[in-house]
């Protein structure tokens, strides 16, 4: 798939999805953001883990404001789902995906970076929900997946406040599991996406579409699926090979950290 503003590139089984509007700091024009839908949607089947990052001084400047025209009140949904179906594609789409941050993170940027699966940012990260000083509310999954990373409260300060985390704050409060030196992001998304490349494909499709689920799941029905999932993961013969292999001393034990 070929995009104006999405630089695709593959290595090995990891695919790189870089936003590529530096100009306009990849602000998500309605094309843009359709783009990251389709390329989630058609990942070749070799791929097993992507690395989603941003081209330019920044990550993502959310939303292209310069097409927030006049809608009415249904027109506004529509765009609204428009984004959810597209995020879906990265939060439920075939493989893991580890945001490389740095810069803006922001708005709609902010929301396409929860929908990622592991957060990396570099210390030049900054994290802000600007739709509470623009009149707008978040449209793009937002008020779902931010709070689940950080708490509904600190999320409405970031609104009502215009709060900006630095990367450092960020990382404290869950905005990115992880926090490198500048420029560096990447890289270190990258060697992440190569470990998660090589587990088990039903461990991978388990902590992406059952994990998620399962967590917001009553205990007693999410007790029952986990132990559906843990049944079906430990019934794959990659599974039984994987074990067989540490009990035979040829796996690598776990290292302290
Ligand atoms: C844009 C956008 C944009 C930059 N839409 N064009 N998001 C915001 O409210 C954030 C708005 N952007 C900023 O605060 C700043 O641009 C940044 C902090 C991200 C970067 O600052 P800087 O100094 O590096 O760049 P700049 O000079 O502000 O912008 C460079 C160009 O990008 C400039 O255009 P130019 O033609 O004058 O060169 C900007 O107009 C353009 N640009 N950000 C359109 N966002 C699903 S609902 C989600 C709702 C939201 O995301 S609302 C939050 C929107």
């Amino acid at each position: 798939m070929k995009h104006k503003d999405i630089h695709l590139e593959f290595r090995g089984d990891i695919a790189i999805v870089r936003l590529n509007r530096p100009a306009k700091r990849n602000a998500l024009s309605d094309e843009l953001i359709n783009a990251v839908r389709t390329v989630f949607e058609t990942l070749p089947d070799t791929v097993r883990a992507a690395v989603l990052d941003g081209e330019g001084e920044h990550f993502c400047a959310g939303l292209d404001l310069s097409e927030l025209k006049e809608r009415d009140a249904g027109q506004g949904m529509h765009h609204s789902r428009m984004w959810h179906a597209a995020l879906e594609c990265v939060q439920y789409g075939p493989v893991p995906v580890i945001a490389a941050l740095h810069g803006a993170v922001v708005g709609g940027g902010l929301e396409l970076a929860s929908a990622c699966h592991i957060r990396v940012a570099d210390e030049t990260a900054f994290y802000a929900l600007p739709e509470g000083s623009r009149g707008i509310f978040v449209g793009g999954g937002g008020a779902v997946r931010i709070p689940r990373l950080i708490g509904a409260a600190r999320m409405a300060d970031m609104m009502l406040t215009g709060r900006v985390y630095n990367a450092q704050d960020g990382e404290r409060i869950g905005f990115a599991q992880y926090l490198v030196p500048a420029g560096k992001a990447t890289e270190k998304a990258l060697e992440l996406a190569e470990r998660v490349a090589q587990n088990a494909p039903l461990t991978n499709f388990a902590l992406m579409h059952a994990l998620p689920r399962i967590a917001e799941q009553p205990a007693d029905q999410g007790f029952l699926t986990e132990s559906l999932m843990a049944a079906i993961a430990q019934s794959d013969p990659e599974a039984k090979t994987r074990v067989r292999a540490f009990l035979d001393g040829k796996a690598a034990k776990v290292k302290r950290g």
